[in-house]
């Protein structure tokens, strides 16, 4: 079966927490590639960027202002079905209905600071890559 690649963030709330480590080491637990890896700091306009879909919602302010909050590691993974397999590594959105073990549930506080980020589906994980990695900085697809 053919690797795909999805996007993670490690956000604010969990940089803060001083889990970036754990995180790390739990992405590497679970079999996937780390092809590219950067911390940084997001300016609002940035960040605005990044969740332009959600630009309607009545959380964008919210959500927005936090993810520039301070310092997230963006990772490009690849694996085999990355982005269903990442998804199910993190849980649900609200951390609250999230499995036991999935990193929302050990390390989310609510629906807005829920740890982490994983790309929903192969087009927006291509978009989401390319808006933090230029080409030379992600390893070649093989
Ligand atoms: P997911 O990240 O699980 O795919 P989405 O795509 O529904 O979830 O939402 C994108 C991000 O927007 C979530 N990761 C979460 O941080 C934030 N978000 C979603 N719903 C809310 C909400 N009701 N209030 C605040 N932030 C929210």
């Amino acid at each position: 079966m053919a690797k795909l690649r999805t996007l993670a963030i490690i956000k604010p709330d969990a940089m803060e927490a001083a889990k970036a480590g754990a995180i790390i080491a739990r992405i590497q637990e679970e079999g996937f590639t780390i092809c590219g890896m950067r911390q940084l700091k997001l300016t609002l306009e940035q960040a605005e960027g990044f969740y332009d879909v959600h630009r309607e919602r009545p959380f964008f302010g919210e959500l927005t202002t936090f993810m520039s909050r301070s310092e997230i590691v963006v990772m490009a993974l690849e694996a085999e079905e990355a982005i269903t397999k990442w998804r199910d590594v993190i849980g649900a959105t609200d951390p609250a209905k999230a499995d036991d073990g999935t990193i929302r549930k050990l390390w989310g506080k609510d629906v807005g600071e829920n740890a982490v980020h994983g790309s929903d589906a192969p087009e927006t994980a291509a978009r989401e890559i390319g808006y933090f990695f230029p080409g030379f900085e992600v390893r070649p697809t093989a």
